[in-house]
């Protein structure tokens, strides 16, 4: 009978997970041991960069991903970027190794204490199989797991299982396929196509989970069949609909009363493939305006049962944008053309105004740019600027946990290697993330990394004031120079000290990674200034 590790390794090359995000351990060596020649092992320098590079490949290529992380320092460290892999519903397989079966009891060194309950709540499974035989069954649930519950699962596996003899049932798990439907039916469906037909004043707001199952053409087809205005849902983390479309209103603020203020006079919000809703100010009010009705459709059934209103229905979003266009007419008149975009804001003072930057890479860069975006007091002059008309073209820390940018980026272009990919960082965000750039130096990535450098912790300056905090010390960061820590890590780095520099840089096409620092002046995350 073969090993606990060739049965695993054949799993996971049938499952088509041969590329591995990892930062080993010596609990981890024995798993990596004879890895077949088809396998990618990508190594990433920290841990939350090795799951900020597999999240951003996870998105990228909508199937689940083998990351593999030292016992419990190294889950730790995962932690926060696990947080957004949560929210952005990344099906990532977490393994980690723990110390030899004999060890664990007495808790000999590098022992992962109650390894399981370590990942509790975040992934959606965690487990130490019982036995070493039962190791690939515990594998193979914790890839289709992850892919059914699109969440981050974690498995724990004692060291010296893996060169154990995997018994007479273990082959079984290699012929394995679990699959997944979520049509409405006939009558769920009915339903749901008299709910919008009879509305007379529709609206459409659309979640990240529109453009990550790729429905981003459908949306416009629907939108444009309704004619309704369509918002991305709150916390936007990936752009389901084409920004400058006529019937785009913006992304949702992410408060209760804005958001009951944003769809007043609508009968009926018809919420695709977002949870209802990720609020982040606290801003209360009445949930909607009276006589507003909320449909929320998500696969995430869990999204639909804690949703505080409305009606929901978990179905695959994807489904019910089909049965709603076969429902309806195709739309006689035309949506009308693509808003213009205005001309940048110039700064006042010190550094370009972000709009400049922004209009810089919208002018220069090919239309299919796939933009990694940790920015975050930029948020207003980014979309003012932007025309991003493609699908997968927008990913964002999915639940603001800063450290997916750079790591994101990495992972975007290894699964993406034909279409430019480009990270927009703070000078704040990029420290989280920072030694993705090694990954990116080794690879060969050909990623432009665009740090915007501000000297301080923008957003939090904009929220001092928010909430009457305007004195809040450990908000300012000067003295950093990232061109000098990339080229540390092996990427050339240039300074661009104005607009006619900045275009001129990145009219150039490097064919490995770069990054250009440009100075900026403070902006408010809203449209202020
Ligand atoms: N740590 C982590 C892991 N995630 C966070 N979201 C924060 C801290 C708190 N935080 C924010 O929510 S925004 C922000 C911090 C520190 C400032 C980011 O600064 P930046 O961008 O330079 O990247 P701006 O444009 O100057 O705001
Ligand atoms: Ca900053």
């Amino acid at each position: 009978m073969p090993s606990v590790r060739r049965v695993s390794h054949e799993f996971l090359h049938r499952q088509g997970l041969t590329t591995i995000f990892g930062n080993p351990g010596s609990n981890e060596l024995p798993f990596l041991a004879g890895l077949p020649e088809d396998f990618r092992y990508v190594l990433g320098l920290h841990e939350g960069a090795v799951v900020g590079m597999a999240d951003g490949y996870a998105q990228a290529t909508g199937r689940p991903v083998l990351v593999n992380l030292h016992a419990a320092a190294g889950s730790g460290n995962a932690m926060g970027a696990l947080t957004n892999a949560v929210a952005s519903r990344s099906p990532l397989v977490v393994v980690a190794g723990q110390q030899v079966r004999p060890a664990v009891g007495v808790e000999a060194n590098l022992t992962n204490v109650d390894a399981p309950a370590l990942m509790k709540p975040l992934v959606g499974w965690a487990a130490e199989p019982a036995c070493a035989r039962d190791v690939p069954r515990a594998l193979a649930q914790a890839v289709f797991e992850a892919r059914l519950q699109r969440r981050p699962t974690y498995l724990s596996v004692p060291y010296d299982d893996w060169a154990a003899d995997a018994g007479d049932n273990a082959l079984a798990v290699l012929d394995r396929q679990v699959r997944q439907a979520g049509a409405p039916d006939a009558e769920q469906a009915r339903w749901l196509v008299d709910r919008v037909t009879s509305a007379r004043r529709p609206a459409l707001v659309l979640g990240g989970d529109i453009d990550a199952d790729g429905h981003f053409d459908a949306a416009v087809r629907l939108a444009e069949a309704m004619g309704c205005p369509v918002w991305a849902a709150p916390s936007l983390f990936r752009l389901p609909f084409p920004n400058r479309h006529p019937l785009f209103r913006g992304v949702l603020p992410a408060g209760i009363e804005p958001v009951r203020q944003a769809v007043e006079g609508h009968d009926l919000v018809l919420v695709l493939g977002a949870p209802v809703f990720r609020y982040h100010e606290h801003l209360p009010g009445r949930y909607l305006p009276e006589g507003t009705r909320l449909m929320q459709v998500t696969g995430d059934a869990s999204a639909a049962a804690r949703a505080p209103m409305g009606e929901a229905l978990v179905a695959d979003p994807g489904a019910v944008l089909e049965l709603l266009l076969a429902a309806l007419a195709t739309p006689d008149v035309s949506p009308g053309a693509y808003r213009p975009v205005p001309p940048p804001r110039p700064a006042q003072g010190a550094g370009l105004h972000p709009e400049e930057v922004f209009a810089a890479l919208r002018d220069k860069l090919p239309e299919d740019t796939a933009y990694v975006v940790e920015s975050t007091s930029t948020n207003a002059a980014w979309w003012r600027q932007m025309d991003l008309r493609r699908p997968g073209s927008y990913y964002f820390p999915a639940a603001g946990g800063l450290g997916f940018g750079l790591p994101g980026a990495v992972g975007v272009a290894l699964a993406q290697p034909s279409r430019p990919v480009v990270a927009v960082s703070g000078d704040g965000s990029a420290n989280y993330g920072i030694t993705a750039l090694w990954t990116a130096a080794r690879l060969r990535l050909p990623l432009t990394v665009v740090l915007l450098r501000n000297g301080t912790y923008g957003a939090l300056r904009w929220f001092g004031g928010l909430l009457g905090v305007p004195d809040a010390p450990g908000l300012d960061i000067p003295g950093l120079d990232f061109t000098r820590i990339a080229e540390g890590y092996g990427v050339p780095a240039r300074h661009a000290s104005g607009t006619e520099e900045l275009r001129a840089l990145l009219s150039e096409r490097p064919d490995g990674p770069r990054l250009i620092q440009v100075d900026t002046a403070l902006t408010t995350p809203d449209d202020s200034r």
